[in-house]
């Protein structure tokens, strides 16, 4: 038998020389990559153990099994380094018997600073340094199942369903050192096989077998597999076949399936990417809540303990390694390890439907025949690997779709958000509408899309851009509703699920976080949008009163939102019926209001109650001001209606010689300034066209970093040229 022993504990951590003792999974960077900003700890850090040679009999081997140490990694053994790994999100092994005395110092230090080779180095999140998985120890005899390969389980299970009668054949795959026949069995089934080359093969038929049925009926097999050393593994699977068609969408076991979802990213306030299996499965239930049937497990590798609860669940997952949002020249090998680890690692899982390639991948870097060749390198390493599955990747919406990258992958997906970070929401709606037509036999997928919100801010009158809870329901009932009139969207993840540390970001009133979420990085507060999404998605009778946080309102009559998923919704002010409003999903109701009103929604059996305050003032609180924005700067400065200033649109700047020429100067500077991503703008034509219809000052700001005294001057400028 082989003995799993848990290596969690005992460790001394170093960090700039002091020492602490910890317990795995372990950050250094649960509240800096937060907190910290820019100046998060990055750089090498070390967790020594001491550890008694175990009693081996027999010539058994000891393991090490490291589930996840960002980025890089060296172990070693009694001062003697034995195995370095590239990559911060895959189990690696690591033998250690030889080296073994009586006492023994295990060394492993962990390295997450920047370098142009192990991606990812230039992203959304936070790149969070430790050993934040578990550790353990594997003793198995001489002869067993092999350990050494990619961190992979050692078997390789291959369901093929034949459609319509169900009959499943199994081929299960082991890979051993050492001699001796292999058993298999799957149920009652078993077979002996003598490996070829340390390689063995079995076939196994289940007719009319149970089928792994997404949510619905997720039913799992388990093969074991034994070696007369004693030596035994096994894997769970799941018999199904999915097919991904470019105008019916996502098909599971032949039936028309959408998959509807969202992302995930695998970190948690306080205890940063360092999850326990607790939350693990808080996550879980959180997914189940909403009625989620997919989810994009963003942007690595994430702990076997969450494919599993995929597996179990029935969801169906994008899984993808971080290769993201800049092309680096020198990392292409790590690519294509963190993306050979990946699949040998969760070949097994039948929740897995898609190889993710890469995301936004030409956000900073141009579509060159590196970037092309990298990708058609780990595309075909993928079908090497996999026969089952297919692969996709996600663009950032300034790729223009006929983009020769978009013809690498199986399926093409995008990541667009108009209606947040630029443009109208119903450019989201053009966009897929274009390439739908354009492309009738591509399937497409919507990767990602959401809008910042933090529940302590509010609005009567939601804007793009202002963080309220309010306008991220709106943006979410306008993006449900357009998802849903497209069945042809193979799938759609919500950007995200929760809110997850960005330590590059300090907006929105919070500091190192994306917003996104729905639901705070805490797990503690589901947004309004949620309740969106739970009214659409999950089966159960639901019922939620929108801005139930938005107690002061200023405004005489007051709009009170439910989401549901009943056919009529009746509204109670102060115990006394409003209204019955019969709707899909969003109930308006508007209320009068003088002081303070009790507002009762009641829907068949469920009801739910929120108090809110007539006030003369609308609340400061409620209101996110940036600290970098331009407050009133006409107020301060003369105002001439009758000329250019930056608040016109792009297009009617260009149409004007003289002020086209100082647009386009400046933009000029900047591309210079900002190398690729500029060159992406500019070669575009579809975001030349969108850029048209924004102001100027609304381009400026999300661009970022510029003074306000620089736009003051720019607008000055501008305040000369008088409009024709
Ligand atoms: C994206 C990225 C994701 C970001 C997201 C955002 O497109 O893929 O990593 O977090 O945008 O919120 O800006």
């Amino acid at each position: 038998m082989r003995k799993i022993i848990s290596f969690n504990e005992n460790w001394t951590f170093y960090q700039k020389g002091e020492g602490r003792q910890v317990t795995l999974p372990h950050t250094w960077n649960a509240v800096d990559g937060q907190d910290g900003g820019n100046d998060y700890y990055r750089g090498e850090c070390q967790y020594v153990c001491s550890m008694e040679k175990p009693k081996l009999e027999n010539g058994e081997k000891v393991f090490l099994e490291i589930n996840g140490a960002a980025m890089s990694v060296v172990v070693s053994l009694n001062g003697k380094e034995l195995a370095r790994h590239q990559g911060g999100y895959a189990t690696f092994r690591v033998e250690l018997t030889e080296g073994l005395q009586e006492q023994n110092e295990l060394c492993i230090s962990v390295d997450n600073s920047d370098n142009d080779t192990i991606y990812p180095q230039k992203a959304d999140f936070t790149f969070y340094g430790g050993i934040y998985r578990d550790v353990n120890l594997i003793i198995v005899p001489a002869s067993h199942f092999d350990l050494s390969y990619c961190g992979a389980p050692g078997i390789k299970v291959t369901p093929v369903v034949e459609p319509g009668t169900n009959s499943a054949r199994i081929t299960v795959e082991t890979w051993q050192q050492g001699d001796g026949k292999v058993t298999m069995a799957i149920g009652e089934m078993s077979r002996e096989v003598m490996p070829d080359n340390g390689h063995a093969v079995a076939e196994f038929v289940i007719e009319n077998a149970h089928l792994w049925d997404g949510v619905n009926d997720p039913y799992l097999y388990t093969a074991t597999a034994t070696l007369e050393s004693g030596d035994e593994i096994s894997a769970r699977f799941g018999c199904r076949y999915f097919e991904i068609h470019a105008q019916k969408g996502f098909l599971l076991n032949g039936q028309s399936y959408p998959l509807r979802g969202v992302s995930r990213h695998q970190d948690c306030k306080g205890v940063g990417n360092a999850l326990t299996m607790e939350h693990h499965k808080r996550d879980m239930e959180i997914v189940r809540e909403i009625g989620a049937n997919t989810l994009r497990l963003a942007h690595y590798q994430h702990a076997q303990e969450f494919y599993d609860l995929c597996d179990e669940n029935g969801m169906i997952v994008w899984a993808e390694i971080p290769y993201i949002t800049m092309h680096m020249k020198n990392g292409r090998e790590n690519t294509l390890k963190q993306m050979e680890e990946l699949i040998a690692q969760c070949y097994n899982h039948p929740s897995i439907v898609v190889w993710g390639l890469s995301n936004e991948i030409t956000a900073a870097s141009a579509v060159n025949e590196d970037l092309l060749e990298n990708h058609r390198l780990l595309n075909d390493l993928c079908h090497r690997m996999d026969a089952t599955r297919l692969t996709t990747m996600a663009n950032v919406f300034m790729l223009e779709t006929d983009s020769p990258i978009l013809e690498i992958p199986d399926v093409n997906s995008y990541n667009l958000y108009f209606g947040w970070y630029l443009g109208e929401l119903s450019q989201n709606d053009e966009f897929f509408d274009e390439f739908h037509e354009k492309y009738p036999d591509r399937p497409i997928g919507f990767s990602e899309y959401g809008a910042d919100a933090n529940p302590k801010f509010q609005s009567a009158k939601p804007e793009k851009g202002d963080y309220t809870e309010s306008y991220q329901a709106l943006y979410h009932e306008h993006m449900l509703e357009m998802i849903e009139k497209r069945p042809w969207l193979w799938a759609t993840h919500v950007w995200n699920l929760f809110d997850f540390a960005a330590d590059g970001r300090d907006e929105g009133g919070k500091h190192g976080e994306n917003q996104k979420g729905l639901v705070t990085f805490d797990r503690q507060t589901r947004k309004d949008a949620f309740y969106l999404y739970k009214a659409a998605w999950n089966k159960e009778p639901m019922l939620h009163i929108c801005g139930s946080r938005y107690i002061e309102r200023a405004e005489d009559v007051t709009e009170v939102k439910v989401y549901s998923n009943a056919g009529e919704v009746s509204l109670y002010v102060d115990g006394k019926l409003l209204e019955s409003i019969c709707a899909h999903r969003v109930f308006c109701f508007q209320v009068p209001i003088v002081g303070e009103h009790t507002i009762e929604a009641k829907a068949a059996d469920m009801s739910e109650t929120v108090t809110i305050r007539r006030v003369e003032q609308e609340n400061p609180e409620y209101i996110f001001v940036k600290k970098q924005d331009v407050v009133n700067w006409f107020d301060q400065e003369e105002f001439h209606p009758e000329c250019f200033s930056v608040s016109d649109t792009l297009a009617d700047l260009r149409a004007n010689p003289e002020a086209g020429a100082i647009v386009n100067q400046m933009m000029e500077k900047g591309a210079a300034a900002r190398g690729d991503v500029a060159d992406a703008v500019k070669d575009n034509p579809a975001l030349q066209r969108m850029m048209g219809r924004m102001t100027l000052i609304s381009l400026l700001k999300q661009a970022g970093d510029i003074e306000e005294e620089s736009i003051k001057q720019l607008n000055r400028v501008l305040q000369k040229i008088r409009k024709e």
